[in-house]
């Protein structure tokens, strides 16, 4: 079935914040960031800028009336610098004015003084110099140093992954409206709503229960959303507190890019060692990762790393340990897959290392590793049956041996075009890692006239969750979707949300939206069972007409319904969901924190010119643990987008920062992302249904930011198509594979 807003969106009727209509007052907000990456503010005029006439207030650190702080997990981020600067693109001064025209004229008015301090860009080198955001931590299975000597190929190496740019079509931003006794409400473009309402109230000095903050949906987030939408929500409460007008701040493209994080670039270094039956015994790592000037969320990012740093195999011996180094980058963030796909890259190049020297397909060994149900990750939790059954899926439908020899053949015949493979498999825990965070409520009214209206922490960002939300309701009430409504996001009518992220939204939202259906139901069917005259074990609805014992009545939903309401019992209820059994010990570093894994296997072909360096993928193959899914083209959509956002990051998105900190990839003309053209010619997804029992919603596997991992197989696909027109080509594990990089491996040493 289509998304529930496919409607809208087709029409151009959906609302997002810069949709919503202006109240009369609203005044419009800009930010004066930092020119420098790091310094010390000796001064800042703002003279100039008020004397322009419409400029109603110009805010600084001064005027912050609580805590001038956003840092989530660890207080280390201003919301308005005050003293020093850390990144270029951090707030230091927020005008309000009678338009945005006039908003962003005043900034320009703005002249800060500062004295500038040395600026680091490179983790190695923050790690060094002891800038670590915190203490390192490192994962353990079993023993590495005893088994190097057991291994009969040991290899190490060094890989780089660069960040990413988000680029959800709409851009972060907030409108914030005064309400009686200083409560405000904020329309927000946020993953999280409870986030931003926590720390309004913070920098506000004024309890949660004043700020309501309100979403209808994204025009995306992918991670992007999940911590940063927050500064400009906040920053519109401050302003309407301070003002006590409307106040909205909608970023333009390039402000954006500035002055928000991205994903986290990683440098790490790799040593791997095998038998000669090509089995990998151990496995060292280190990560250091670039977390930009402040903690936001890298320190859990970084947990991720390491609970994906073997992905998809078995290896007794590992040991990976992971920094989170201090830079004067903006701070990165969440980015689908959330530090995952930068440990799977690790893992692969370092597969692909030994595949190279020994001069065999990398899937052999892939294959040889894969692990299987029982065999336990670095962190304690046991796997399940699926790695093995998707990859084996994959040969058998789309047949890679005789792929390989097609593609052996073009080669021969083509001087100029060169063709490549690369199997990628994936795995990714379901749950956030921290486990207090996996909690959900759902709050279901069931109105006299039949209709049914719905609120949870869920946030629609184009994943499709208000669908399933919808569709969970529906069947369990049997009853047409059209009744169904999903309201907006709101923080007074669910409070204390977990961000919508970690693909378990689905999952813990729609859990919770089942138990307070099925609440709402039991007691309809008591209803409908003393009416009757029978037991509520023999009353059904189906299809919106009421049975009793199988046989057909002539009470309907709607008459249900309003029988139910006539006895005075309650048509509504507010359901709070945990998922059971998932825990994590860090003092030890070992537990059960995902409620399950999403597995699968992609093939991916690439084709390059030799002669330009450019390239195409012709296809992308994959066999995907959809678990049993609810939604078909819901999941096919997420799978497709996924894998192409996957590739941009690992082929053409390039993020450039300059050596004193500035980002130099700043708009769409300097930072390419795929476009309708780089889609692969052929996506082909494949369900692999399991009957097993899980703790998905319905059974169907959370599936938001698995498929972005497949995109990892790209980087190896171009790697092997290279290496058929330069076999002696040295190429180092530096991500993204851009077009003048291949272009230098096809004629390097
Ligand atoms: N966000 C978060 C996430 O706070 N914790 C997580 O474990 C996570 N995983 C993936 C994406 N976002
Ligand atoms: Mo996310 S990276 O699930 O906000």
């Amino acid at each position: 079935m289509n998304n529930i807003d496919s409607y809208t969106h087709l029409r151009g009727e959906s609302i997002y914040v810069d949709d919503i209509p202006l109240q009369a007052e609203t005044l419009f907000a800009a930010v004066y960031d930092s020119p420098v990456a790091h310094g010390k503010i000796i001064s800042i005029d703002v003279s100039e800028a008020e004397k322009i006439k419409g400029v109603v207030r110009v805010i600084t650190a001064k005027d912050i009336p609580g805590e001038n702080q956003i840092g989530g997990i660890v207080p280390d981020e201003e919301l308005l610098a005050s003293t020093h600067v850390h990144f270029c693109g951090m707030p230091i001064v927020l005008v309000v004015a009678e338009t945005e025209e006039i908003a962003r004229t005043a900034v320009k008015k703005i002249k800060a003084e500062i004295e500038r301090l040395p600026v680091i860009t490179d983790p190695r080198e923050a790690k060094e110099k002891g800038e670590l955001i915190i203490p390192p931590r490192t994962f353990k299975l079993d023993n590495t140093g005893d088994a190097w000597k057991d291994c009969d190929y040991i290899f190490e190496g060094r890989t780089e992954t660069n960040g990413q740019e988000h680029l959800y079509i709409e851009t972060q931003g907030a409108y914030a409206l005064p309400q009686e006794n200083g409560s405000i409400k904020i329309y927000s473009s946020t993953q999280g709503p409870t986030a931003a309402q926590r720390t309004a109230a913070r920098v506000l000095n004024i309890p949660m229960h004043q700020i309501e903050v309100d979403t209808t949906r994204l025009g995306g987030g992918f991670g992007g959303k999940e911590d940063q939408a927050t500064t400009w929500a906040v920053m519109c409460a401050l302003a309407t507190h301070l003002t006590k007008r409307p106040v909205k701040y909608c970023l333009h493209r390039m402000e954006d890019m500035r002055m928000t994080g991205k994903r986290h670039p990683y440098s790490s270094d790799f040593k791997i060692g095998l038998n000669k039956e090509l089995k990998i015994l151990a496995y060292e790592v280190s990560f250091y990762q670039n977390a930009g000037a402040a903690a936001d969320l890298s320190p859990a990012v970084m947990e991720r790393t390491l609970f994906h740093c073997t992905n998809s195999y078995f290896i007794p011996n590992v040991k990976a340990t992971a920094y989170s180094c201090r830079t004067n980058l903006p701070p990165n963030t969440a980015f689908r897959g959330f530090g995952g796909p930068q440990s799977m890259f690790v893992i692969e190049a370092a597969i692909a290392k030994v595949a190279e020297a020994l001069n065999l397909p990398a899937t052999v060994i892939q294959e040889k590793n894969l692990i299987q149900a029982g065999d336990e990750f670095p962190y304690g939790q046991k796997a399940d049956s699926e790695a093995p059954a998707c990859w084996h899926k994959t040969v058998e439908l789309y047949d890679p041996e005789k792929l390989r020899q097609e593609i052996n053949e073009f080669n021969s015949n083509n001087k100029h075009y060169k063709k490549g493979l690369a199997m990628m498999p994936i795995c990714f825990g379901i749950s956030f890692t921290k486990t207090p965070m996996n909690q959900a409520r759902a709050l279901v009214h069931v109105y006299t006239d039949g209709s049914i209206g719905i609120s949870t922490g869920a946030v629609e960002m184009g994943q499709g969750v208000n669908t399933k939300i919808a569709q969970v309701a529906a069947g369990i009430f049997s009853v047409d979707l059209k009744r169904i409504k999903i309201n907006s996001t709101n923080t007074w009518r669910i409070a204390n949300t977990s961000p919508s992220a970690a693909s378990a939204t689905a999952d813990l939202n729609g859990k919770a939206t089942q138990m307070a259906c099925m609440e709402i139901l039991k007691r309809m069917k008591q209803v409908i069972a003393d009416e009757f005259n029978v037991s509520a074990t023999a009353v059904e609805i189906k299809e919106e007409t009421i049975f009793i014992n199988n046989e057909k009545t002539d009470w309907d939903w709607k008459k249900a319904v309003m029988a139910t309401y006539l006895r005075r019992v309650s048509l509504s209820e507010h359901a709070h969901y945990s998922p059971p059994g998932i825990h994590f010990d860090a003092t030890i570093e070992k537990g059960h924190p995902f409620a399950y894994h999403t597995y699968g296997t992609a093939i991916v072909i690439a084709t390059v010119d030799c002669l330009r360096g450019t390239y195409e993928f012709d296809a992308v193959k994959v066999v995907h643990d959809f678990g049993k899914s609810m939604n078909e083209i819901i999941d096919r959509g997420q799978c497709e987008g996924g894998i192409v956002q996957g590739i941009g990051w690992m082929t053409m998105e390039e993020i450039v920062y300059d050596k004193d900190g500035k980002l130099r990839s700043n708009a769409l003309s300097t930072y390419k992302v795929p476009d309708i053209y780089s889609v692969p010619k052929e996506i082909s997804i494949h369900a692999l249904e399991t009957t097993k029992d899980n703790l998905a919603i319905l059974r169907s596997k959370a599936v938001g930011e698995p498929p972005l991992m497949y995109g990892i197989g790209a980087y190896f696909a171009l790697r092997n198509a290279i290496k058929a027109f330069n076999p002696a080509a040295e190429i180092a594990f530096d991500a993204p594979m851009t077009a003048e990089k291949v272009l230098m491996a096809l004629y390097g040493k």
